[in-house]
């Protein structure tokens, strides 16, 4: 059901613990959107969890109301590596050069980041001659981090965590959180836990993708139970000030992940003009009350229902589609459409770990992009449309022979190609 219902009392709002959550968004019982299949498991039926989103009207905060285990997320099978894309990569040392430099940090310096991954991030401080030190249970990826010089301690972060670390005399100057805080069952521990670790005086960014830009760029694949908040800089500021920190910087990167925030945070309350004006928008675009996000389920089913439309009628064409990035958000969309071996033929990843594995839910197979210049489809929706210019750009001989793309948000559409000097 995709229409706004009454509050969902039986769970409170994961930030301030309201009991008045209101749902505006049910997508059904769906997989784990980065469990992927091994093929001798193909004919089984994966795991699924309901899928529904509410607002909180007493700290705005979106959020999702199902908690599935953080082990079940992110360590069993947990295949995502941050370094299979060269957008991220660029973001990351440009961060990383920019905290170094305006922060003097040195061999005397401390940077921490909390889902460290693959060291993506981190091998930057190390580049720079300032000590660090990764969090993520994730084993495969805390492998690779370690292989390039990041220490990885193989835990969640959380109070816990962070008291150990300080006992042992080991404070941040600046602790790196990009894409977990949205990610984490106990949002409260893992903020007093930040707190507890960072220096009085070091800062603490926090990237996220932005809750505006997800209602007015549909961008509706984007949530799945990896993804328990969607934050908005209203709902982090409360969220913050609750544990003694302050929410003083915002940077915002239209082209990352749909739309991404970095929320500087620190205990000194030192707030910029820039999070002032962000405050103030949300309240003046009605982003703090739930009309905002009423009628959110109604442009979903829109969308679903014109994906399929095009797919079916591509198909009716005799014309054959295979889709670009066996990401998260295309899990959520495929299993939320129904879009399976009838409409799509397959999928391609440059993620080597991913490669002949299934997709959650509708099991089509992933295949090395390699495939595209083979077998050359008339159509490939791309899954991974936030990352759009750099595929474009990856797969022009695919264009240049004929190949069109499909974005499926805001609106499906299929690109026209663009002309060689524009690629
Ligand atoms: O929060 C999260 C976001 C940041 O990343 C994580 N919970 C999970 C993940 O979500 P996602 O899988 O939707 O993210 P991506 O980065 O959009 O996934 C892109 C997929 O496409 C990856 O599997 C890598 C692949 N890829 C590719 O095959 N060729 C990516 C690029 C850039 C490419 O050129």
């Amino acid at each position: 059901m995709l229409s706004a219902r009454p509050a969902a009392a039986d769970r409170p709002c994961r930030s301030c613990g309201s009991t008045r959550l209101q749902p505006f968004l049910d997508l059904g019982e769906t997989p784990l959107a980065d469990a992927l299949v091994r093929p001798e498991h193909a004919n089984e039926t994966d795991p699924r969890f309901p899928l529904e989103v509410a607002f909180c009207p007493e700290c705005t905060l979106v959020q999702i109301l199902e908690d599935v285990p953080p082990a079940q997320l992110f360590v069993d099978n947990y295949l995502y590596f941050s370094s299979f894309s060269d957008a991220v990569q660029e973001h990351s040392r440009s961060h990383v050069d920019g905290l170094v430099d305006s922060r003097g940090l040195g061999a005397d310096s401390l940077a921490v980041e909390i889902a460290s991954n693959d060291g993506y991030l981190l091998r930057h401080f190390v580049a720079r001659g300032v000590p660090v030190l990764g969090i993520d249970p994730a084993p495969t990826q805390a492998d690779a981090a370690e292989a390039i010089g990041v220490p990885t301690v193989r835990e969640f972060f959380g109070t816990e965590l962070a008291a150990r670390l300080r006992a042992e005399g080991r404070r941040a100057d600046v602790i790196i959180a990009n894409n977990v805080m949205a990610h984490v069952p106990d949002l409260n521990g893992f903020v007093a836990g930040m707190r507890t670790l960072i220096k009085d005086d070091g800062v603490i960014t926090v990237e996220n993708p932005y809750v505006r830009d997800l209602i007015e760029h549909r961008e509706f694949d984007t949530i799945y139970h990896e993804h328990h908040c969607y934050f908005s800089c209203t709902a982090v500021d409360r969220l913050v000030r609750r544990h003694g920190l302050y929410l003083n910087h915002v940077e915002y990167f239209p082209r990352l992940h749909g739309g991404t925030l970095r929320w500087h945070i620190s205990p000194r309350e030192e707030v910029s003009d820039t999070a002032r004006e962000y405050l103030a928008a949300e309240a003046a675009t009605g982003m703090l009350a739930f009309d905002y996000y009423r009628d959110f389920g109604a442009a979903v089913e829109s969308i679903r229902a014109e994906l399929v439309a095009l797919l079916r009628q591509i198909r009716a064409d005799g014309k054959r589609v295979a889709a670009y990035g066996a990401a998260a958000k295309g899990s959520t969309l495929i299993n939320f459409a129904g879009i399976g071996p009838d409409l799509v033929d397959y999928v391609v990843d440059r993620n080597v770990h991913k490669q002949g594995l299934l997709m959650p839910g509708v099991h089509l197979p992933i295949r090395d992009p390699a495939a595209l210049i083979e077998d050359q489809p008339d159509y490939l929706l791309l899954l991974a449309w936030n990352f759009l210019d750099e595929i474009r750009a990856q797969q022009a001989s695919y264009i240049e022979a004929g190949g069109r793309l499909i974005v499926p948000v805001p609106r499906p559409t299929v690109l026209e190609p663009q002309p060689a000097e524009a690629v």
